[in-house]
């Protein structure tokens, strides 16, 4: 979108009512620009009344994932120093990672389809056209690699504060980066990094939230959506405002290390206490049951031996 465009959308969000020569005023552009960035939005789906001698007022905005929405919250939020926005994509994991070379910024790319969207270990993320949310994030935190373990936690508890916060639906934790709602899967994310000399210098945090029921997502029996999960219609533009707020405040408490802060709200909102889990590591799997997180962020489990295991990458099947 046009920076005219944006920042008359900014003003309009900024007042109930402003009249088109005070936005002109204050952008230092011509009423014509104004007027034509108003239509230009209305026909983005945006409801914007004239109200004699008030002004121009923003009623609603589209219930649609589009650049200007998604550009708007993550300023607004000051999340990161570039918003790369995509009708359609491969997978933005892989679009972030060949932006990384180009920039030396923070920065996120979200698209409202993926082509290829991926998992881990290669296994496929479905991102039917408007049904989700694609995004990619890369964060530039300068901490100690060891300090890696914690992130995924921070992260997680983000999207389940954000989805509790603005919905009833009840999402709960599934170690390591999935959010599920009952036995079904609403969100997984997957953290790659890049480091230099035991300094992690970016990570690149892929989040798949599905938003709405689609006849793609049905392929997949494991998951759910917002909307099929919960009672109430889900306002995109609500969600991923509180998304992006959590997600900052879940950085924010990387940063500054404070992982044994968030752990009691952490466990108290997962799916993996109590209960008897498979685990599946990359050369073994075994049952187990888990005990605790430590303060690096392993998983101490217990197995059918009576050993306890410390675990920091596997798949957890409930
Ligand atoms: C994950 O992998 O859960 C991480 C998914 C990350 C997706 C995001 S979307 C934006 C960014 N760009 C990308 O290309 N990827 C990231 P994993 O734990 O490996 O789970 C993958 C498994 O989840 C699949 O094998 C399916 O069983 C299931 N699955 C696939 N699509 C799903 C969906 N839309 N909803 C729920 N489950 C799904």
């Amino acid at each position: 979108m046009s920076k005219i465009k944006q920042d008359v959308l900014n003003a309009l969000e900024k007042e109930s009512y402003i009249s088109g020569g005070q936005i002109a005023k204050d952008l230092n552009i011509s009423r014509t620009s104004v007027w034509k960035a108003i239509e230009s939005l209305r026909k983005n789906g945006y409801e914007i009344k004239a109200v004699t001698n008030k002004g121009y007022q923003l009623v609603q905005t589209p219930n649609k994932i589009d650049g200007t929405l998604i550009e708007s919250i993550v300023k607004k939020h000051q999340f990161v120093d570039h918003v790369f926005y995509l009708e359609t994509v491969d997978s933005t994991q892989t679009y972030a990672m060949q932006k990384l070379r180009e920039l030396d910024d923070t920065f996120i790319v979200v698209a409202s389809e993926q082509q290829k969207g991926r998992g881990r270990f290669n296994r496929s993320w479905v991102s039917p056209k408007q049904s989700g949310l694609y995004m990619s994030i890369v964060f530039k935190p300068q901490l100690p690699l060891t300090e890696i373990g914690k992130f995924n936690y921070h992260i997680s508890l983000a999207i389940q504060r954000a989805v509790s916060r603005v919905t009833n639906v009840e999402a709960r934790i599934k170690w390591p980066n999935d959010i599920y709602v009952g036995e079904k899967k609403l969100c997984g994310f997957l953290t790659e990094i890049i480091s230099e000399s035991n300094l992690i210098d970016s990570i690149i945090c892929g989040i798949g939230i599905n938003l709405f029921d689609s006849e793609h997502l049905k392929d997949v029996q494991t998951a759910v959506s917002l909307e099929g999960a919960g009672e109430s219609e889900i306002n995109i533009e609500d969600f991923f405002n509180e998304l992006i707020r959590s997600l900052k405040e879940a950085y924010v408490d990387f940063k500054n290390n404070r992982f044994n802060e968030i752990l009691d709200e952490w466990i108290e909102h997962a799916n993996i206490f109590e209960r008897e889990l498979t685990i599946n590591s990359y050369n073994e799997s075994y049952r187990a049951k888990a005990l605790s997180i430590d303060e690096n962020g392993f998983l101490d489990v217990l197995d059918s031996d009576g050993t306890i295991r410390k675990v920091i990458s596997a798949d957890i099947e409930l």
